[in-house]
């Protein structure tokens, strides 16, 4: 049975918890532990529509998903035996209440719901104008301003990332469904990196909305957009105080997160953005990755997606790629770059293929003339062969603050960032003690910390 993906809203299966909306197979797969678990899911079928899949963990045939079957308005199973009496249901929930009931097959019932996490929401508590509220575009997706309806009467401003729902929707028409299907994919995956963090200085996720196509990761709004077209268009309007600013607060960003053993694999500063406070956030988690336990490194194989090579250490264009913390720090060295330099790529003109041996032989770039020396130090420390030789974040967010400390950033009413519409910064730093060592401040950000907490951090420090 197939439901144009159009029309895929399935009536009375939404409100149900244990309906995990397009979630991938091997996303769900854990969370099926005991005999008679189960949750019912949407998936890709064929052509590009949509199936209702019923996944079950049987303590004897292991993991079994089940087509659900809608003919005429009534659902039933989609295989069953020969000669079987079919048991049809005029919706999803009445069928599931029977087969808790009554057995499937010889030993398998329905026994526990798995409720899908607080991160998965409904479409209809966001609301975007796509002819109106563009931010702007990717490959496979398109960013929306847009309002998310958080209960109790509190609706707030959001980014809405929309992935396109079929190669129709895609703005390139030789994009392949399988193409499209790994980009939604992709989408999910970033969205659960992101459902792990609460930081002041990393995007915050409102939540995913899976529960029919297209996939809408919704997420905080940032009025200022990125960091590298606020560094192009401001250009030299902005006082090397007011840019130490950013750089610390993406290192300490990038700090709370390998706390959190998350690889970001693609920092750079279009992937870091302004909020309405004028902070910098740490964005954008589609290639991210969470390091097993202590693992310090990840290896991956060729068909991996690959990062945009002016930020790649030499150890990632090796094979096999490696990506590491270290690796994240290198990345965060050309960050440096662009910040001092408007927002500037290195070696804009280059060929991939001279860039990629300059890289090798950790031949980088200068710094801009106006780098106080102890940053040209910093970064000459972390531009190093040796990945283990590179400073930790913890390391640079202290020797950061000792550099702004001696340059004085500018007043909060003077940051050039305040000319971007929506944004005000009305402090210059946010407090922190001991030399930048805000380590309590990041453990009061823990994960079951809730999304509210931390924007009202943000509006006590401001
Ligand atoms: O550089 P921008 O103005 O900032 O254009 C890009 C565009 O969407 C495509 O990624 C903007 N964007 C992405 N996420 C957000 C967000 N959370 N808040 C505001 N703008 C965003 C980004």
């Amino acid at each position: 049975m197939a439901i144009n993906s159009r029309i895929a809203k399935v009536e009375g299966v939404e409100d149900q918890k244990w309906y995990h909306g397009m979630r991938p197979r091997r996303d769900i797969e854990h969370l099926l532990i005991q005999d008679g678990d189960f949750l019912v899911r949407a998936s890709d079928g064929r052509t590009n529509n949509v199936e209702i899949i019923l996944s079950i963990r049987s303590e004897t045939k292991g993991l079994i998903h089940l087509t659900l079957a809608c003919t005429e308005g009534k659902w039933q199973l989609g295989l069953t035996s020969k000669g079987k009496k079919v048991h049809r249901f005029d919706t999803i929930p009445l069928l599931i209440e029977h087969y808790k009931k009554h057995k499937l097959s010889n030993s398998l019932i329905l026994k526990r719901g798995v409720h899908r996490p607080d991160w998965l929401i409904t479409h209809e508590k966001v609301t975007f104008d796509t002819k109106k509220d563009e931010l702007g575009a990717g490959n496979f997706c398109t960013v929306y301003k847009g309002k998310y309806d958080k209960g109790d009467e509190q609706v707030v401003d959001v980014a809405v990332k929309l992935c396109h729902n079929s190669t129709k929707d895609s703005e390139d028409p030789n994009k392949s469904a399988d193409e499209v299907r790994a980009a939604r994919e992709m989408m999910l995956g970033e969205a659960k990196a992101m459902s792990h963090f609460v930081h002041q200085y990393v995007i915050q996720l409102y939540g995913v909305a899976c529960d029919h196509p297209p996939v809408l990761i919704v997420m905080e709004y940032c009025p200022g957009g990125s960091l590298d077209k606020h560094l192009q268009k401001q250009g030299n309007d902005i006082e090397i105080g007011e840019r130490l600013c950013y750089i610390l607060e993406a290192a300490r960003g990038m700090r709370y997160l390998h706390s959190r053993s998350c690889v970001h694999r693609d920092l750079a500063a279009r992937n870091c953005l302004i909020s309405a406070k004028g902070f910098i956030k740490i964005s954008d988690f589609g290639l991210s990755k969470l390091l097993d336990g202590k693992a310090e490194e990840e290896t991956v194989d060729e068909e991996s997606p690959q990062i945009p090579l002016r930020w790649m250490a030499p150890e990632s264009l090796k094979k096999p790629r490696k990506y590491s913390k270290a690796s994240d720090v290198w990345s965060f060295a050309v960050l440096i770059y662009e910040v001092l330099n408007n927002g500037q790529k290195p070696w804009p003109d280059w060929p991939a293929k001279k860039i990629a041996t300059h890289i090798r032989k950790c031949q980088m770039p200068d710094l801009a003339d106006s780098t106080p020396a102890e940053l040209k130090e910093l970064v000459g420390k972390i531009w190093v062969q040796n990945s283990s030789d590179r400073p930790t974040f913890r390391e640079i967010c202290l020797k950061i603050w000792k550099v702004l400390k001696k340059v004085q950033p500018p007043k909060p009413n003077k940051f050039a960032l305040n000319k971007l519409p929506g944004v005000e910064r009305t402090i210059t730093l946010r407090e922190c003690n001991n030399d930048d060592d805000d380590t309590n401040r990041d453990s009061q950000d823990l994960p079951n910390n809730t999304n509210k907490s931390t924007m009202e951090d943000e509006k006590n420090a401001a």
